[in-house]
Parts: C-alpha cells; sequence; structure tokens
C-alpha cells in the first residue's frame, strides 16, 4: 500500500512507534506530558497550544495573520471557562517565529516539545512544516496547519499531521484550468521560488497547462527572498509569454508583477494562495491589476460573520488570508480535547481525526491523510486595487462566488459546533 493510501489507523500506528521510541531514549513520552498534577486539580491548569510562522521578514504580515488566527480562539475558549477531564482549563498560546527557513522547522518543533505544548498550529510554509511535523511525530503532538498547502505533508503517513486548507495538487489544477479557459494562452512562463510550496505549485500548473496543450517555457528559479526579477522577466520578454504563473510568496510575487509591467510585458500574471492577497496592491501598485490567483479555501469574505466582527473588534483590521484557518484549527484541538475529556494529545488525537465541525470556514472533516475532507479552491482576481472572488471551486463544480455566498456553502453558526459522524 502506497502512502497515498495510509488509512488513519496505520498512520496512529507509526506514530504510536515512533513515540515508545521516544520513551525509549529516556525522554518523557509526550503523550503524559499535558496530563494534570493532583495539586493542580482545584486551581486548573494551562494547557499550552503552539502556534509558529514567520513573525520577521518580507511575510510577516502573513505570519501575524495566523497568529491572530488562533490568539482569538484561544481567547474565546478562556472566556468560556472550559473545563476538561474535571480541571478548569485556561489556554495560552505560546507563538514563536520561525522566520520562514526549513531549518528553523524542526528547531522550532522540539522547543514546543520541550514546553510540553498539547497541540500545534503551524507552520505557515510547507517548506518549515514539512520537517516539522517529523519531530511532532516522534513526540505524539498533533499539529494542524491553517495555510501549508504542499502535498507532502500529508503523505508522510504521520498520525499527527492536519490541515485546514486544501491542497497543491488541488489548487495548481484549478488556477492553470482558470487561467486556459479565459485567457487561452498559447504559450506560458513559468518562474518559482524554489520553496516546497513555490516549487510544488508551479509543478502542478505546469502539468495541467501542458495538458491544455500549452507550450510552456523552460523553468526560470528565483529564491523566497527575491525582490529583484529584472534579469529574468527581459529573458522572458524576447519570448513574449501569453501568461506567466509565479510560485512563490506576496513578497516576491508583487515586485515581480510590477517589474514585469515596467518593462513592458504584456503576459496575464497569475499566482497561488501565497501571492493572492490584498498585499500585492501595495507592492506591485496598479500593475497588480487585472492579476488572477487562487486560494486554497473559501476567501476570508466568506468567512462567518461572528469571526470577521471577532477579529475586527480584536484587532482593528480585517484577516488577510489564512486567519479563519488557523482559528478553525485550534478551534478543532480544543473541540477534540473537549470531546475526549481529555488534553492528553494520545487521547484527543482519535476525536481529531474524525471531528466534523462547523467553524468560521465551513464545515471541517479529515480524510484519512490528515487532509481537509472536501477543500475549496476560489479563484480571484485584482479589481480596482481590491482582490476580488470570481468562482469557487467544491466538489469537482465551479461556482459564481455571488451564488456561493447564496447558500451554496454550508452556513458557518455563530460558534464553532463539534458534531458526531
Ligand atoms: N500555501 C502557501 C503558503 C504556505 C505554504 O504552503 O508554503
Amino acid at each position: 500500500m502506497s502512502l497515498h493510501t495510509v488509512p488513519h489507523a496505520k498512520r496512529l500506528i507509526a506514530t504510536a512507534a515512533a513515540v515508545f521510541l521516544l520513551a525509549g531514549c529516556g525522554k518523557e513520552e509526550a503523550s503524559k506530558t499535558a496530563e494534570p498534577s493532583a495539586s493542580a486539580e482545584a486551581v486548573g491548569i494551562t494547557v499550552k497550544i503552539g502556534h509558529a510562522a514567520p513573525l520577521t521578514g518580507g511575510i510577516a504580515h502573513l505570519g501575524k495573520d495566523n497568529e491572530n488566527g488562533v490568539r482569538l480562539a484561544v481567547d474565546e475558549a478562556n472566556a468560556k471557562g472550559l473545563t476538561i477531564g474535571g480541571q478548569k482549563i485556561t489556554f495560552e498560546m505560546l507563538s514563536e517565529d520561525d522566520e520562514g527557513k526549513e531549518n528553523k522547522g524542526p528547531i522550532v518543533a522540539q522547543k514546543f516539545v520541550d514546553a510540553k505544548v498539547a497541540g500545534v498550529v503551524g507552520h505557515l510554509n510547507s517548506g518549515v512544516t514539512i520537517p516539522a511535523s517529523a519531530v511532532y511525530n516522534t513526540a505524539g503532538i498533533p499539529m494542524i496547519s491553517g495555510s501549508a498547502t504542499n502535498p507532502k505533508l500529508t503523505e508522510q503517513g504521520f498520525a499527527v499531521t492536519f490541515r485546514t486548507v486544501g491542497r497543491d495538487d488541488q489548487q495548481g489544477p484549478a488556477i492553470a484550468s482558470y487561467l486556459f479557459s479565459e485567457y487561452k494562452p498559447k504559450t506560458a512562463a513559468v518562474i518559482d521560488d524554489a520553496t516546497s510550496y513555490g516549487e510544488g505549485l508551479a509543478n502542478e500548473v505546469e502539468k495541467a497547462l501542458k495538458a491544455a496543450g500549452v507550450t510552456v517555457l523552460p523553468r526560470e528559479k528565483g529564491n523566497s527572498t527575491q525582490t529583484d526579477w529584472k534579469a529574468i522577466l527581459t529573458k522572458l520578454r524576447g519570448k513574449k509569454p501569453d501568461a506567466i504563473f509565479y510560485g512563490g510568496m506576496d513578497s516576491g510575487a508583487g515586485p515581480l508583477m510590477k517589474q514585469g509591467r515596467e518593462l513592458g510585458l504584456q503576459a496575464i500574471f497569475a499566482f497561488g494562495d501565497g501571492a493572492c492577497t490584498e498585499k500585492m496592491k501595495e507592492l506591485a501598485g496598479d500593475a497588480s491589476e487585472g492579476l488572477i490567483c487562487s486560494q486554497a479555501g473559501i476567501p476570508v469574505a466568506a468567512a462567518s460573520k461572528d469571526f470577521l466582527e471577532a477579529y475586527k473588534a480584536k484587532f482593528n483590521s480585517d484577516p488577510l488570508i489564512y486567519a479563519p484557518f488557523t482559528y478553525d484549527a485550534t478551534n478543532l484541538l480544543i473541540t477534540a480535547m473537549q470531546k475526549a475529556d481529555s488534553v492528553d494529545p494520545a487521547k484527543y488525537l482519535p476525536e481529531l481525526a474524525r471531528i466534523s465541525m462547523v467553524g468560521s470556514s465551513g464545515r471541517i472533516e479529515f480524510d484519512a491523510k490528515g487532509d481537509r475532507k472536501d477543500a475549496e479552491m476560489t479563484i480571484f482576481t485584482m479589481k480596482a486595487g481590491t482582490i476580488v472572488p470570481l468562482a469557487i471551486i467544491k466538489s469537482g463544480q465551479s461556482i459564481p462566488f455571488a451564488d456561493f455566498t447564496k447558500g451554496a456553502a454550508e452556513p458557518a453558526p455563530a460558534e464553532p459546533k463539534e458534531e458526531s459522524k
């Protein structure tokens, strides 16, 4: 059986073996770390939830948005005064800056393990989340990313690994299909930032464009901190591509598109979720007009009214892109703990795997790999300086955004609701 078909029971066995080996090495078994002590019963206990994302650097705005989602959920849970396992629970968010660097993923993950977190929301970047997930798997700590879309994350057979957004092997075909059907490019250039996310998504888009009969130029590569794209764009100008797809984050995509227009490139520019943000207007200026992009979930504007209002009231700003998904990820961890009546990761993990909850981003259930079942893909364009959703693809059907908001989506309730399957 390939990893593609590893059921959750087998993922659990793999994780249990990893935790057993850890215990054999003389380290404390992670699943015992969050158990309340007898002396704590009278006053309650604090349960730590880790959050990790780049909180400094070019995409700190996205990391902060992710962190805000977790903070809002934690504060709301604390305001309710939850009792789990007979203990009054206070949740505490431990937030770490992983700088979006692959080598920082396992370091931050180990820090969370040492701090005895009960669960983790993160990381933001696929290239950081994937190596970090091995540490969480060994420790038996559940982790849910609200933004990492590279398929490999949930193809490793780890029982602890989940995500509340879709995958790039769904997102790539979605944006490529829209690009092809609306613009009929004959030749396309594909550029990526050499990260797990950017390169992986670019590969998916290239595959789909080629399958549609589009000629794809040889791949151009940059890096995740690159802001000067003139050499690549000058080279492409001579080849006159009808479309340019960039796999990477908005911090690179904004300058890329701005410089492309300055150099006279007429191509339609297309991006994935990492560059499908309002920040593109700030980074590319008027050149951003007309771009198309995809997100691997519902648009922020379609998140529940209660979430949007609570976020605005707390942070005096609107969520950017992933906050509904990290908010829901946090509530999924908390709801699974409530259902198991335990904050012990080994006890609440099975509840998390079979959860069915309506959160701010709609109904969430996980498949056997830990991927969100039936995740939506949304296509956007930049119109008059705003990222506007055009269509939502769900269950293989493209639904105009206006129709989706009229009831095609399951309405999200005021509070996260957990239901038995
Ligand atoms: N999904 C785009 C940004 C995060 C990542 O997957 O690297």
